[in-house]
Protein backbone atom coordinates (compact mmCIF):
# COMPACT_ATOMS: atom_id res chain seq x y z
CA UNK A 1 0.00 0.00 0.00
CA UNK A 2 1.31 3.13 -1.08
CA UNK A 3 0.43 6.46 0.48
CA UNK A 4 0.77 9.38 -1.88
CA UNK A 5 0.99 13.19 -0.20
CA UNK A 6 2.66 15.95 -2.60
CA UNK A 7 2.71 18.41 0.38
CA UNK A 8 3.64 17.48 3.92
CA UNK A 9 4.28 21.13 5.98
CA UNK A 10 3.38 24.68 4.55
CA UNK A 11 6.25 27.13 2.43
CA UNK A 12 6.61 30.36 1.84
CA UNK A 13 4.07 30.10 -1.56
CA UNK A 14 1.31 29.56 0.86
CA UNK A 15 -0.84 32.56 1.89
CA UNK A 16 -0.66 34.59 4.86
CA UNK A 17 -4.10 33.93 6.95
CA UNK A 18 -4.42 37.71 7.81
CA UNK A 19 -5.64 38.24 4.12
CA UNK A 20 -8.94 36.02 5.07
CA UNK A 21 -11.56 35.98 7.80
CA UNK A 22 -10.14 33.84 10.56
CA UNK A 23 -13.37 32.45 11.58
CA UNK A 24 -13.08 30.53 8.10
CA UNK A 25 -9.79 28.57 9.03
CA UNK A 26 -10.33 25.88 11.56
CA UNK A 27 -8.18 25.59 14.44
CA UNK A 28 -4.73 24.11 13.80
CA UNK A 29 -5.28 24.20 9.94
CA UNK A 30 -2.72 26.52 8.15
CA UNK A 31 -3.96 28.45 4.10
CA UNK A 32 -2.38 27.48 0.84
CA UNK A 33 -3.44 28.13 -2.68
CA UNK A 34 -1.59 24.76 -4.20
CA UNK A 35 -3.88 21.59 -4.47
CA UNK A 36 -2.17 19.15 -2.33
CA UNK A 37 -2.57 15.38 -3.69
CA UNK A 38 -3.41 12.75 -1.09
CA UNK A 39 -4.22 9.02 -1.35
CA UNK A 40 -3.95 5.27 -0.12
CA UNK A 41 -2.78 3.38 -3.77
CA UNK A 42 -2.69 4.19 -6.97
CA UNK A 43 -4.53 6.58 -9.38
CA UNK A 44 -7.46 4.14 -10.83
CA UNK A 45 -7.24 4.05 -15.03
CA UNK A 46 -11.26 4.57 -15.75
CA UNK A 47 -12.81 3.47 -18.44
CA UNK A 48 -16.05 5.58 -18.87
CA UNK A 49 -17.84 2.66 -20.88
CA UNK A 50 -17.76 0.46 -18.03
CA UNK A 51 -17.91 3.01 -15.01
CA UNK A 52 -21.10 2.70 -13.01
CA UNK A 53 -22.88 4.50 -9.97
CA UNK A 54 -24.66 2.01 -7.74
CA UNK A 55 -26.73 2.33 -4.92
CA UNK A 56 -27.65 -0.10 -2.51
CA UNK A 57 -27.91 -1.23 1.06
CA UNK A 58 -31.12 -0.68 2.95
CA UNK A 59 -33.42 0.85 -0.39
CA UNK A 60 -36.16 -0.99 -1.94
CA UNK A 61 -34.59 -0.71 -4.81
CA UNK A 62 -30.67 -1.11 -5.69
CA UNK A 63 -29.72 1.18 -8.27
CA UNK A 64 -27.56 1.28 -10.84
CA UNK A 65 -26.40 4.22 -13.59
CA UNK A 66 -24.06 4.16 -16.26
CA UNK A 67 -22.01 7.11 -16.83
CA UNK A 68 -24.23 9.03 -19.59
CA UNK A 69 -27.16 8.47 -17.29
CA UNK A 70 -25.74 10.24 -14.79
CA UNK A 71 -24.05 12.70 -16.34
CA UNK A 72 -27.31 13.55 -17.60
CA UNK A 73 -28.92 14.75 -14.03
CA UNK A 74 -28.76 17.97 -13.25
CA UNK A 75 -25.69 19.51 -11.60
CA UNK A 76 -24.85 22.58 -10.21
CA UNK A 77 -21.49 24.82 -8.93
CA UNK A 78 -20.60 25.54 -5.46
CA UNK A 79 -17.73 27.70 -3.93
CA UNK A 80 -16.67 26.25 -0.54
CA UNK A 81 -13.75 26.14 1.69
CA UNK A 82 -12.19 22.56 2.62
CA UNK A 83 -10.13 21.18 4.99
CA UNK A 84 -7.64 18.21 5.51
CA UNK A 85 -6.50 16.48 8.13
CA UNK A 86 -2.86 16.58 7.20
CA UNK A 87 -3.22 20.30 8.11
CA UNK A 88 -3.75 22.11 4.76
CA UNK A 89 -7.25 24.65 4.05
CA UNK A 90 -7.71 26.19 0.85
CA UNK A 91 -10.45 28.64 0.87
CA UNK A 92 -13.22 29.47 -2.35
CA UNK A 93 -12.67 26.67 -4.63
CA UNK A 94 -15.19 25.93 -7.30
CA UNK A 95 -16.79 22.73 -8.06
CA UNK A 96 -19.34 21.60 -10.40
CA UNK A 97 -21.11 18.32 -10.40
CA UNK A 98 -24.31 16.91 -9.39
CA UNK A 99 -26.17 17.89 -5.87
CA UNK A 100 -26.40 14.54 -3.48
CA UNK A 101 -29.73 15.52 -2.81
CA UNK A 102 -30.91 14.62 -6.35
CA UNK A 103 -29.74 11.75 -6.51
CA UNK A 104 -30.70 10.75 -3.00
CA UNK A 105 -34.59 11.54 -4.88
CA UNK A 106 -34.53 8.73 -7.10
CA UNK A 107 -33.84 6.06 -4.15
CA UNK A 108 -36.09 5.06 -1.45
CA UNK A 109 -34.50 4.43 1.76
CA UNK A 110 -35.83 2.12 4.03
CA UNK A 111 -36.54 3.74 7.89
CA UNK A 112 -33.91 2.17 9.24
CA UNK A 113 -30.88 3.77 7.19
CA UNK A 114 -28.88 6.64 9.89
CA UNK A 115 -25.68 6.55 7.56
CA UNK A 116 -24.23 5.36 4.32
CA UNK A 117 -20.67 4.06 3.42
CA UNK A 118 -19.67 5.86 0.36
CA UNK A 119 -17.31 3.15 -1.59
CA UNK A 120 -14.66 3.71 -4.68
CA UNK A 121 -12.31 2.55 -6.99
CA UNK A 122 -9.63 -0.08 -5.00
CA UNK A 123 -12.41 -0.42 -2.06
CA UNK A 124 -11.45 2.69 -0.62
CA UNK A 125 -14.65 3.42 1.43
CA UNK A 126 -16.11 7.10 3.92
CA UNK A 127 -18.68 6.96 6.46
CA UNK A 128 -21.23 9.64 6.97
CA UNK A 129 -24.73 10.53 8.69
CA UNK A 130 -26.65 10.43 6.43
CA UNK A 131 -27.82 14.09 7.24
CA UNK A 132 -24.39 15.12 6.85
CA UNK A 133 -24.42 13.22 3.38
CA UNK A 134 -27.48 15.56 2.26
CA UNK A 135 -26.20 18.95 2.58
CA UNK A 136 -26.93 21.31 0.55
CA UNK A 137 -22.81 22.11 -1.08
CA UNK A 138 -22.55 18.58 -1.25
CA UNK A 139 -22.00 17.30 -4.66
CA UNK A 140 -21.19 14.50 -7.08
CA UNK A 141 -18.29 16.85 -8.66
CA UNK A 142 -16.87 16.42 -11.96
CA UNK A 143 -14.96 19.57 -12.74
CA UNK A 144 -12.67 21.54 -10.51
CA UNK A 145 -11.28 25.20 -11.15
CA UNK A 146 -13.64 25.09 -14.56
CA UNK A 147 -11.78 22.06 -15.88
CA UNK A 148 -12.96 18.19 -15.41
CA UNK A 149 -11.48 16.79 -11.79
CA UNK A 150 -7.64 15.39 -13.12
CA UNK A 151 -7.01 12.41 -12.38
CA UNK A 152 -5.11 12.18 -9.31
CA UNK A 153 -8.26 14.48 -7.51
CA UNK A 154 -11.14 11.83 -8.47
CA UNK A 155 -11.78 11.49 -12.34
CA UNK A 156 -14.02 10.87 -13.29
CA UNK A 157 -15.91 12.08 -10.26
CA UNK A 158 -15.42 12.38 -6.82
CA UNK A 159 -17.96 13.45 -3.70
CA UNK A 160 -17.53 16.67 -1.76
CA UNK A 161 -18.58 16.92 1.51
CA UNK A 162 -16.68 20.51 2.19
CA UNK A 163 -17.86 20.29 6.21
CA UNK A 164 -15.98 17.73 7.07
CA UNK A 165 -12.39 16.79 6.93
CA UNK A 166 -11.14 16.19 3.24
CA UNK A 167 -11.01 12.27 3.89
CA UNK A 168 -14.52 12.29 3.37
CA UNK A 169 -14.72 13.79 0.27
CA UNK A 170 -14.16 10.34 -1.51
CA UNK A 171 -11.79 10.27 -5.36
CA UNK A 172 -12.89 7.88 -7.87
CA UNK A 173 -16.46 7.42 -6.15
CA UNK A 174 -18.97 4.58 -7.38
CA UNK A 175 -21.72 4.66 -5.23
CA UNK A 176 -22.67 4.51 -1.37
CA UNK A 177 -24.39 2.02 0.85
CA UNK A 178 -27.21 2.53 3.37
CA UNK A 179 -26.84 1.11 6.59
CA UNK A 180 -28.84 0.98 9.90
CA UNK A 181 -25.59 2.08 12.14
CA UNK A 182 -22.03 4.01 11.38
CA UNK A 183 -19.22 1.52 10.08
CA UNK A 184 -15.90 2.57 9.84
CA UNK A 185 -14.47 3.26 6.41
CA UNK A 186 -10.67 3.13 5.21
CA UNK A 187 -9.13 6.00 7.12
CA UNK A 188 -11.33 5.48 10.12
CA UNK A 189 -10.06 1.61 10.18
CA UNK A 190 -6.72 3.24 10.36
CA UNK A 191 -7.34 5.92 13.35
CA UNK A 192 -9.09 8.91 11.74
CA UNK A 193 -12.14 10.04 13.67
CA UNK A 194 -15.57 8.67 13.21
CA UNK A 195 -16.95 11.96 12.12
CA UNK A 196 -14.23 14.56 11.32
CA UNK A 197 -15.92 17.86 12.56
CA UNK A 198 -12.54 20.33 11.48
CA UNK A 199 -13.90 22.85 13.97
CA UNK A 200 -13.79 20.77 16.53
CA UNK A 201 -10.35 19.18 15.30
CA UNK A 202 -11.71 15.34 15.32
CA UNK A 203 -9.22 14.14 13.99
CA UNK A 204 -7.98 10.96 15.46
CA UNK A 205 -10.22 8.34 17.61
CA UNK A 206 -10.30 9.75 21.13
CA UNK A 207 -10.30 13.20 19.99
N1 LIG B 1 -10.71 7.08 -3.21
C1 LIG B 1 -10.03 7.82 -2.31
N2 LIG B 1 -10.50 9.02 -1.99
C2 LIG B 1 -9.85 9.79 -1.08
C3 LIG B 1 -8.68 9.33 -0.45
C4 LIG B 1 -8.19 8.04 -0.80
O1 LIG B 1 -7.16 7.56 -0.28
N3 LIG B 1 -8.89 7.32 -1.75
N4 LIG B 1 -8.03 10.12 0.47
C5 LIG B 1 -8.81 11.19 1.11
C6 LIG B 1 -7.95 12.15 1.76
S1 LIG B 1 -7.17 11.63 3.16
C7 LIG B 1 -7.86 13.45 1.36
S2 LIG B 1 -7.06 14.63 2.29
C8 LIG B 1 -8.44 13.90 0.07
C9 LIG B 1 -7.38 14.57 -0.76
O2 LIG B 1 -7.92 15.03 -1.96
P1 LIG B 1 -6.98 15.70 -3.02
O3 LIG B 1 -5.88 14.72 -3.34
O4 LIG B 1 -7.83 16.03 -4.18
O5 LIG B 1 -6.41 16.94 -2.35
O6 LIG B 1 -8.99 12.83 -0.66
C10 LIG B 1 -9.73 11.92 0.12
N5 LIG B 1 -10.37 11.00 -0.78
MO1 LIG C 1 -6.55 13.71 4.25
Amino acid sequence: MTITVTLGFPDERDLRSSDVDVSRIPPGQYLTDRFPVLHAGVVPSVDLSEWDFTVDGLVTETKRWTWKEFRSFPSTAVTVDIHCVTKWSKLDTNWVGIPVTEIWEKIEPFREATHVLVHAYHGFTANLPIEDLLRKDNLFAYEYGGRPLEPEHGYPLRLLVPHLYFWKSVKWVRGFTLLDGDQPGFWERNGYHMYGDPFREQRFWGE
